[in-house]
């Protein structure tokens, strides 16, 4: 912007295939608000396996590599750009940890605790870093 105002931070959020298809968008999408993140930008997309494995190209020597690209391609997905002071760590922090069924036992509040079934399928993504929210931003956006 022109005039001085700082910008906040921004973060990338994903709604992966199973957050989709149980229809927790709308829900999740309340809670980031009222968490205090403003969504700038949504798009709902399908991947297609080259765009997984691109996207997660971090992961493509990890056994679990397949079958993520295979879930990753099972539906559609909601992609979007949210902002926040701190959103990246905030929204990480909001998600839980990777594994939705731990998350319900030890991060009970947290979004994968709601509605994440296991360590693959767990409904959301989150960037790790700054670094990585603007690489992801500028994949979809
Ligand atoms: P994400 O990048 O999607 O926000 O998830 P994360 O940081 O919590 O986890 P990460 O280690 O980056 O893994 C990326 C995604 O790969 C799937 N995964 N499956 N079967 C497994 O052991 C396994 N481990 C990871 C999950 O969908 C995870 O979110
Ligand atoms: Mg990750």
């Amino acid at each position: 912007s022109c005039c001085g105002g700082m910008e906040k931070e921004k973060t990338f959020a994903m709604i992966k295939p199973d957050g989709v298809y149980g229809n927790y968008s709308d829900k999740i999408k309340a809670i980031i608000m009222d968490s205090g993140f403003s969504i700038k930008r949504e798009l709902r997309v399908q991947l297609d396996e080259d765009t997984v494995r691109s996207f997660y190209a971090e992961h493509s020597s990890k056994s679990f590599f397949p079958s993520l690209v295979k879930y990753m391609t099972s539906g559609p997905i909601l992609v979007m750009i949210l902002e926040k002071d701190n959103a990246v760590a905030d929204w990480r922090k909001l998600i839980g940890p990777t594994d939705a069924e731990k998350a319900k036992v030890t991060h009970p509040q947290s979004i994968r605790a709601m509605c994440g079934l296991n360590t693959e399928k767990n409904c959301v993504h989150g960037s790790h870093s700054i670094q990585s929210a603007s690489r992801e931003m500028s994949f979809f956006f």
